[in-house]
C-alpha cells in the first residue's frame, strides 16, 4: 500500500475514530455530570429504568435496520437485469403488523415509567423542606430555623444537606425561567416563576456534589452554579444552628474599617448580614460568609484575593452581574479592609 492510498484509508477512518473516542470520553468514573450514579435515590432509580428501556431501543433499532439491510441486498438489481420488478401497493397483513407491535412495545415501556414516575413524586414524612429561589445568577437555598420554624436561614450557592434523609425542594424563581440540577443525585427541576415545583431526592452518602442552572437564562448562565454538601445528620444539625446565629464579626483592625466601610455603603441595600443593620434581600445572604468555600455562584475559591477581585469588578467575573463596580469609588485599600471584614464572618 502507498503513502497516498495509507493517507486516503486514515481520512476515511477519521469520523469513525472521532466517534469512537468521543463515545469513550463519556466513560469516566467519578464525573459531576454523570446522571446515572449510584450517589441519589433519584439517580439510581432513573438509572433503574434508563436501562431496560435503552436495551429495547437497541434491539427495536438492530432489528428495524437489519430488515432493511437484507432487503437492499437481497433484492438489489444484479447484472443484466433491465425489466422493473413487481410492484405492490399495501399488504394488510404486514401494515397492521408494523402498527401492533410497536404499540405493544410503548405499553410495555409504559409500564415501569409509569410507576417510576409515581414513585419519584412521592415525598416521605421525614423529608426535611428547603426552599430553592432562583435568579440571575445564583440560587438561594432557604430552610427553617430549628429553634424558631418561623424564621428562615438564607444561603446561597452552597447547599448542606443531611446525608441518608430525604430532601424535599421547594423550587422558585425571581426572574426568568431556570433549572434547579444536581447531575449525581436527581434529575432537573425547573424553576419557573410565580410557581412552586417540587423535587425529592435523598444523597445516600456524605459528599460534594455539584450543581448549577439547566435552562438558559442569559448573560452568566453557564456561571449560575452551586454546591450541594451531603454531611452527617448531627454535623447537618450543627451546621444549621450555626447559620441561624446573628453574625460573630471581628470589629478590629482592618476588619473592623470594613464593617463600617460595609455598613456606610451601598451594600447594605441588596446585602443582608443578620445581627447588623445590613437587611437587603435581593443580594446573597453575608452572615456566615467566612465559613462558605466560593462566591459568585461557586464561580471563585473564597479566598480574600478573589473578594477583592469580585466587589473591584463584578462584571469582569461574570457578565451582566447586578452587583455594581466598587473599583472605581472605594480605594483598594478600603475594598481589602470590606473583604477582610467579610471574611471574618464565620
Ligand atoms: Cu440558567
Amino acid at each position: 500500500m502507498g503513502a497516498r492510498s495509507r493517507f486516503i484509508t486514515l481520512i476515511r477512518l477519521a469520523p469513525l475514530l472521532l466517534t469512537l473516542a468521543l463515545l469513550a470520553g463519556g466513560c469516566t468514573t467519578n464525573d459531576p455530570y454523570d446522571t446515572l450514579t449510584d450517589f441519589g435515590d433519584h439517580s439510581k432509580t432513573v438509572r433503574g429504568l434508563f436501562w431496560p428501556v435503552l436495551w429495547v431501543a437497541i434491539f427495536v433499532f438492530f432489528a428495524v435496520e437489519g430488515l432493511l439491510l437484507f432487503t437492499m441486498i437481497r433484492f438489489r438489481r444484479r447484472g443484466g437485469e433491465r425489466q422493473m420488478p413487481k410492484q405492490t401497493h399495501g399488504n394488510t397483513r404486514l401494515e397492521v403488523g408494523w402498527t401492533i407491535v410497536p404499540s405493544l412495545v410503548l405499553a410495555i415501556i409504559a409500564v415501569p415509567t409509569i410507576s417510576t414516575i409515581v414513585d419519584l413524586a412521592r415525598t416521605p414524612q421525614n423529608a426535611l423542606q428547603v426552599r430553592v429561589v432562583a435568579r440571575q445568577w445564583w440560587f438561594e437555598f432557604i430552610y427553617a430555623d430549628p429553634a424558631d420554624p418561623n424564621r428562615a436561614v438564607s444561603v446561597a450557592s452552597e447547599a448542606h444537606i443531611p446525608a441518608g434523609r430525604p430532601i424535599h425542594w421547594t423550587i422558585e424563581s425571581e426572574d426568568v425561567i431556570h433549572s434547579f440540577w444536581v447531575p449525581n443525585l436527581a434529575g432537573k427541576q425547573d424553576a419557573v416563576p410565580g410557581k412552586k415545583n417540587d423535587l425529592v431526592f435523598t444523597a445516600r452518602q456524605p459528599g460534594v456534589y455539584h450543581g448549577e442552572c439547566a435552562e438558559y437564562c442569559l448573560d452568566s448562565h453557564a456561571l449560575m452554579r452551586f454546591i450541594v454538601i451531603a454531611e452527617p445528620e448531627g454535623q447537618f444539625n450543627t451546621w444549621l444552628q450555626g447559620q441561624a446565629q446573628s453574625a460573630t464579626a471581628r470589629t478590629t483592625g482592618s476588619a473592623g474599617r470594613g464593617q463600617e466601610l460595609f455598613l456606610g455603603n451601598a451594600c447594605i441595600g441588596c446585602h443582608a448580614i443578620e445581627g447588623s443593620a445590613a437587611q437587603g434581600r435581593t443580594a446573597p445572604n453575608l452572615t456566615h460568609f467566612g465559613s462558605r468555600v466560593s462566591l459568585a455562584g461557586n464561580r471563585l475559591e473564597n479566598t480574600p484575593e478573589n473578594v477583592v477581585r469580585w466587589v473591584t469588578n463584578p462584571q469582569q467575573l461574570k457578565p451582566g452581574a447586578k452587583m455594581p463596580a466598587f473599583g472605581g469609588t472605594l480605594s483598594e485599600e478600603d475594598i481589602k479592609a470590606i473583604a477582610d471584614y467579610l471574611h471574618s464572618l464565620k
